[in-house]
């Protein structure tokens, strides 16, 4: 081709890739949110969203502290309010959206009012904690301003897991006692008033404790185990911590403590909850036959 109609053709491409995007864009103009470049932010001079719109543009975040001053041409500085919407594509989970505010504020996930604090106030911080299913939803924040400074902020963050904490008491549902003998004792000593205990063996166990969690997600996990204020003197009880196919040991001297939890370190669970992963103490500490009391009260994992 020639230069001159190479030329002519890159003239009509360009006016076609000049032509097209604002019709898309009028026609398709919520659509425009899905490219998330922001917020479509609508601002009226009026207090209650009412009126014609004075101001409407991008807002890429909400962010803002005014302070006594205007948020834009034709706003004025007092008596204002502001509309943004975006749809965001979030992640499946647990969010928590944090606002901060002077004077009122409402926000809407998928037309659903989460937080209402339309009222005047001095700047305010809210948090509100939804759980959203993986996909885009629409988020929708209403603003205004009374009078004096104004500040409009909204934020969130994932809340993931850490901290959560499972516990497995010896009365609850994932606590097996075994041994070829039972000398299972108990007492209303130790996590929620009960703990089971039994005198120790030498070599040969005669009696197990064993606690297996169910775990919300895989990961690391600090494990404690409760040690009450009696029944609890062996100085030395090994807590086998079987996870994610592995087995680590850690030895106790339960006489060190009284009613308190005791770490017994940090691990890595798949939390594949399939009996696998669990702690277990045998009896067999070594000390003269009996002498010695071993406590099997609660075992808590927190995740890290
Ligand atoms: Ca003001
Ligand atoms: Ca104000
Ligand atoms: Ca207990």
């Amino acid at each position: 081709m020639k230069p001159a109609r190479l030329w002519l053709v890159a003239v009509l491409l360009g006016s076609l890739l000049t032509l097209v995007p604002p019709a898309a864009a009028q026609e398709e103009g919520p659509r425009l949110q899905h490219t998330d470049i922001g917020w479509h932010a609508n601002y009226f001079a009026t207090k209650d969203l009412s009126g014609a719109v004075a101001l409407s543009r991008t807002d890429r975040n909400i962010n803002f502290d005014w302070g006594t001053g205007s948020p834009g041409p034709g706003v004025p500085a007092d008596r204002f309010s502001v509309r943004w919407i975006r749809t965001i594509e979030f992640e499946g989970g647990n969010y928590r959206f944090t606002v901060v505010t002077d004077d009122g504020f409402r926000l809407y996930v998928d037309g659903r009012l989460i937080l209402d604090k339309w009222i005047d106030q001095p700047s305010t911080t809210y948090t509100v904690d939804i759980g959203l299913v993986g996909g885009h939803h629409t988020v929708v924040a209403e603003y205004y301003e009374n009078t004096g400074g104004a500040i409009a902020k909204l934020s969130w963050r994932r809340l993931t897991e850490l901290g959560v904490e499972v516990i497995v008491d010896e009365l609850s549902e994932g606590f097996t006692w075994g041994g070829p003998l039972s000398g299972q004792r108990e007492a209303q000593v130790g996590w929620v008033g009960h703990t089971f205990y039994t005198r120790n063996a030498r070599r040969t166990p005669e009696n197990y404790g064993k606690w297996t969690p169910i775990l919300p997600t895989a990961g690391n996990y600090q494990v404690y185990a409760f040690i009450p204020s009696r029944y609890a003197n062996s100085r030395s009880v090994r807590y086998r911590i079987f996870h994610n196919g592995v087995r680590n040991d850690k030895v106790i001297n339960q006489s060190w403590y009284s009613n308190q939890w005791v770490s017994l370190g940090t691990y890595y669970f798949d939390a594949s909850n399939d009996g696998s992963e669990f702690v277990i103490v045998y009896d067999n500490t070594g000390e003269a036959y009996l002498s010695r009391y071993i406590a099997f009260d609660a075992v808590k994992f927190v995740k890290r």
